[in-house]
């Protein structure tokens, strides 16, 4: 019912020339072998390279960027707002990566003010949650996720909640090389879609859950496999052509 949706998480990475192999690599995997019936597949490259990377894929990959600005415009030096987002050909937008939320100050309230400028500009908010090692070894994983999930959302209309993908993303799995085990993410992700369910069932059974952290072609399959797991948000992978297409086949 839900259709699958990989998403390349560029992170600070690639350079023109390097755009223009990876995109032309990616689109040949989309001619070949990924099914596009069953999975969408979307980049995230620096903002920089947004229009560059949308004038490339000629419209056969979204393409969002990696944060927004929560203000629509003014004396914010160094700053993107959505609508200059969607002008450079975005359609969507991460918002509460957890490099984000530890390095650039991005709180739970400045994350829900992210979510909300972008619904407000039309752009998919990709809203990522993850607890730390430290609250999972606790056993606060599950509270920790829908507490931030909670009030990213508490704000929002049902209309809105909808428009939201979601991407789980465990703190201790991000650039580590640890990933979730398929049990361990699936519980969190059903977790997710019962605190959805909590609004609205219709938006509990559509809602994209992606999954995120260490996300690679040897443990897709199994992970893109769980009942509440509906694909991925992909990072040091998503630089490979060939491991970012094989990716997007196992969600296919
Ligand atoms: C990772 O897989 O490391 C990510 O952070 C994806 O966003």
């Amino acid at each position: 019912m839900r259709k699958a949706l990989v998403a390349g998480n560029w992170k600070m990475n690639g350079r023109a020339d390097a755009n223009g192999e990876l995109v032309a690599q990616v689109l040949a995997g989309l001619d070949a072998q990924i099914d596009t019936d069953s999975v969408d597949v979307m980049v995230f490259p620096p903002s920089i390279y947004i229009s560059q990377v949308v004038s490339l894929s000629g419209g056969r990959l979204g393409v969002g960027a990696q944060n927004l600005c929560e203000f629509a415009e003014g004396a914010f030096t160094g700053e993107l707002s959505a609508g200059m987002l969607v002008d450079a050909g975005c359609s969507a937008v991460l918002i509460g990566h957890s490099e984000r939320r530890s390095l650039f100050g991005d709180t739970d309230t400045r994350v829900a003010a992210k979510v909300e400028a972008a619904l407000a500009a039309d752009l998919i908010p990709v809203l990522c949650l993850g607890e730390s090692l430290e609250q999972r070894d606790s056993g606060e994983a599950l509270n920790v996720v829908a507490e931030q999930l909670r009030l990213a959302t508490e704000n929002l209309t049902v209309e809105q909640i909808a428009r939201v993908v979601f991407a789980y993303e465990p703190v201790w799995a991000i650039g580590t090389g640890r990933t979730a085990t398929p049990e361990q993410a699936q519980e969190v992700h059903a977790h997710l879609r019962g605190q959805l369910q909590q609004i609205d069932s219709d938006i509990a059974a559509k809602a994209r859950i992606l999954y995120g952290g260490s996300c690679n072609p040897a443990n897709a399959a199994e992970l893109f496999a769980q009942a509440d797991i509906d694909g991925g948000l992909i990072g040091g992978a998503s630089l490979k052509a060939n491991d970012f297409v094989a990716i997007c086949q196992a969600a296919g």
